[in-house]
């Protein structure tokens, strides 16, 4: 049963920040799957007869690549391939089910917050054996792999009926259809007081979760609505669609403004909710007001405790550089290490592995824990919701009390989407010349006390990543960062973080874009972003 297929290279299929992303055109051509799932199993040794878990988010494309997966991993000696019903798995999902099974590995098909349909993004990604993203010494591998591909092992056989539970035999190996939620759903009671977030519910407290016609609609439904009983209607866009209904299932200000505008209106629900294409991402909006991914990240390790499986307290926090430094005030005072790690989960995966740190996050809305290794959008729904709970405040007054005692970063991301790639590569290569002579320079009342291209070295396995990005940093703690994302489908994004620290007993009630208003101004000046990308605003601002 087993065939040799012959192939050439496609010398695109370079991993980012999360994976291989790219049209779904592109992924349409001949080979291009195989190419890419042959060369990740090329890259790895020791899988016959071991387990393999394939999801994905339910984009356009998804169960066609599942297919070819299964295929190629039976091909190759896998012993066992494990599948969501339909084809679908959140990431978290994935990551705790590679866990649970002690599976050698997954395969997510996904490209999370980009748009689906087939004008849409698609994308795969390899996790490894602790359930976390391949780190980049992997994906450095796999990028090798296809770039000299000459074969690839595929079986013949029709197609796994994906929407029928339990298992089939299948060249020598087998497949299982499971059901999504359920693994997931077990591991959220293991950490969460579900009992006070029943309580909660049924003391009328409304809430609103849009799962933006993406993977964490069964989810969210079965968890939210079955479980914990929060009335039917809570949970809107609740049924994946393949072109996530003709948006970007990406939960901020801009393309969850539905959600948004609800949250300020007076009709308001106590508490708002949203997740992305993949489920890894959290937007939290209380009545009236927008946490931002920083806040939410230092909020929820400052109350931590009130949960069961964190009750013991936590080893460290961990985030991104662009993250704001939030989260460091609340590890000071909590007396546990913080670690500043460069874009991307894959960087949090050692650390968590290493006992080194409990809880992490990214300003672009990622925040999770050791319960996985993936960031996970409805744990940190449940988290807030654990914490509300317990505490019966709104979360106006966490958020005010939370300034009062730790003063507050303000902080906004400006996104420069679409921007033409020599243009923008020229505008980093230009501030990164200009480097060494921006320490001592006065800006208005900003001056600048340091700036560089930031580095990582991975305190577990001592590996380095290099030009992260560039920080400019001013006296005071204010702070600005530029760096081209590595998610984009089309020209390059470029992304300028900006961040203020104001103290406590300081004016702590500002809207950030006013906060902030100044060194936005010098955030454009600086890189000259008009003059080389001609774009006078960003795309998007959060
Ligand atoms: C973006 C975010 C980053 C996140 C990554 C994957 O990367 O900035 O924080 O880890 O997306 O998230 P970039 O390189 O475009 O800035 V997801 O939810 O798209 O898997
Ligand atoms: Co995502």
């Amino acid at each position: 049963m087993i065939r040799t297929v012959k192939t050439k290279p496609y010398l695109d299929q370079k991993p980012g920040t999360s994976g291989l992303r790219k049209k779904v055109s592109e992924f349409q051509q001949p080979n291009y799957v195989e190419n890419f799932v042959q060369s990740i199993f090329n890259s790895l040794e020791g899988f016959s007869g071991k387990t393999l878990v394939i999801g994905g988010d339910g984009r356009y494309y998804n169960r066609e690549a599942i297919q070819k997966a299964i295929r190629i991993a039976l091909a190759n000696g896998f012993g066992r391939i494990v599948v969501g019903k339909g084809g679908i798995l959140s990431t978290p999902a994935v990551s705790a089910l590679i866990r649970a099974l002690g599976a050698y590995g997954g395969i997510i098909l996904s490209a999370s917050h980009n748009p689906g349909g087939p004008d849409g993004d698609f994308g795969i990604k390899y996790n490894i054996g602790n359930g976390g993203p391949a780190p980049e010494k992997v994906t450095d591998a796999i990028f090798a792999h296809t770039q000299t591909i000459a074969t690839y092992k595929t079986i013949d056989s029709s197609d796994v009926d994906l929407d029928a539970l339990g298992g089939v035999a299948l060249a020598g190996g087998g497949v299982e259809i499971v059901d999504p939620v359920v693994n997931y759903a077990a591991l959220m009671r293991t950490l969460f007081d579900f009992d006070a977030v029943r309580a909660l519910f049924a003391s009328g407290f409304r809430m609103r979760f849009d799962a933006m016609h993406a993977v964490t609609g069964p989810y969210a439904h079965a968890i939210l609505e079955g479980i914990l009983g929060a009335p039917a209607g809570t949970v809107v866009n609740g049924t994946p669609l393949p072109d996530f209904g003709g948006h970007h299932p990406d939960p901020n200000l801009t393309y969850a403004k539905a959600l948004y505008d609800e949250m300020m209106s007076p009709a308001a629900p106590d508490f708002g909710a949203a997740s992305d294409g993949d489920g890894d991402r959290n937007l939290i909006i209380g009545r009236g007001v927008f946490v931002t991914p920083s806040d939410s990240l230092a909020m929820l390790a400052a109350n931590a405790r009130l949960a069961p499986g964190y009750a013991n307290g936590l080893k460290g926090i961990a985030r991104s550089m662009p993250t704001s430094a939030a989260a460091d005030r609340v590890a000071a005072k909590l007396g546990i290490r913080a670690y500043e790690t460069p874009t991307g989960w894959k960087f949090f995966g050692n650390l968590l592995d290493a006992g080194l740190a409990t809880i992490c996050g990214e300003e672009s809305a990622g925040t999770g824990s050791n319960h996985v290794r993936e960031k996970d959008g409805l744990w940190a729904v449940l988290l807030w919701l654990n914490i509300l709970a317990r505490r019966r405040v709104s979360v106006a007054e966490l958020a005010r009390e939370h300034w009062a005692t730790y003063g507050r970063n303000y902080y906004t991301r400006h996104d420069f989407e679409e921007v033409e790639l020599t243009a923008a590569n020229g505008l980093m290569d230009a501030l990164r010349a200009e480097l060494p002579s921006l320490p001592g320079q006065n800006f208005g009342a900003l001056k600048v006390e340091a700036a560089d291209d930031f580095s990582y070295h991975d305190p577990v396995d001592g590996s380095d990543a290099e030009r992260q990005g560039v920080r400019v940093m001013f006296a005071g703690g204010s702070r600005v960062v530029y760096r081209l994302s590595g998610t984009g489908t089309v020209g390059a994004t470029l992304r300028v973080y900006i961040e203020r620290y104001e103290p406590p007993g300081g004016d702590l009630g500002l809207d950030a874009q006013v906060a902030l208003a100044d060194l936005i101004a010098l955030s454009r000046a600086l890189a000259q972003i008009e003059k080389r990308t001609g774009r006078k605003a960003p795309s998007v601002v959060t």
